[in-house]
């Protein structure tokens, strides 16, 4: 972690950036029970522990004032209908938002919110998406060809909050339908009464 300020590189067409401290990779296995096909889901692992997402990470500290930022990777492809995605959280502080720069790609961001309200809102090479404050958000790649890119950028004292998502699902799917993506209600969703 460097103590002046510095600079790195976005190259076009490559998209990682030039200099990064941590490389996370998500695979099929850390998925368990996110997807709503589990049959497709078990068939899928059973051919191999697909690599779903990546992220590089420039490492600040993780205290307000900061600002975390990076770079994720979500590869394409389908568990059944439904897109390679990322795991998906709250920010532990609720009251932290996030700006999101799409690289490349096409895709969809699912968001919703403990209140009940939800949104989906497009991905698409150089649109801004901004997640407000108390959103739970998703990456999704729609493209079944071509990886999907973005930059984000967050408050360091954000934090993640992975189990209620992990427990209860994003209300929406985004699912391949007829050769382009359907938004659906997600059948199996429930609130955090069972609602
Ligand atoms: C962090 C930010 C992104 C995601 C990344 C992977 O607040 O939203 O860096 O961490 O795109 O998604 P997930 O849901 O596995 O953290
Ligand atoms: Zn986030």
């Amino acid at each position: 972690m460097k103590n002046i300020p510095f600079t790195f590189d976005l190259l076009p067409g490559r998209w990682i950036p030039t200099e990064y401290d941590s490389h996370l990779k998500r695979t099929l296995s850390s998925m368990q029970g996110q997807y709503q096909n589990a049959s497709a889901y078990s068939a899928l692992l059973e051919q191999g522990d697909r690599l779903l997402y990546e992220v590089y990470e420039l490492h600040r500290p993780q205290i307000a004032g900061e600002l975390l930022h990076g770079v994720s990777v979500v590869h394409p492809g389908l568990v059944g209908d439904e897109y390679f995605m990322t795991k998906g959280h709250y920010h532990q502080v609720r009251e932290t938002g996030e700006v999101y720069y799409c690289l490349q790609g096409q895709g969809k961001m699912v968001m919703e919110t403990e209140a009940g309200e939800w949104a989906v809102e497009d991905f698409r090479a150089g649109n801004v998406l901004y997640v407000l404050p108390k959103w739970a958000h998703r990456s999704v790649n729609t493209s079944l060809t071509e990886d999907l890119i973005f930059l984000f950028i967050y408050p360091g004292n954000a934090g993640h909050d992975y189990a209620t998502i992990e427990q209860q699902g994003f209300r929406k799917l985004v699912l391949h339908r007829a050769g382009a993506p359907l938004v659906v209600d997600n059948p199996r969703w429930h609130g955090p009464q069972g609602k």
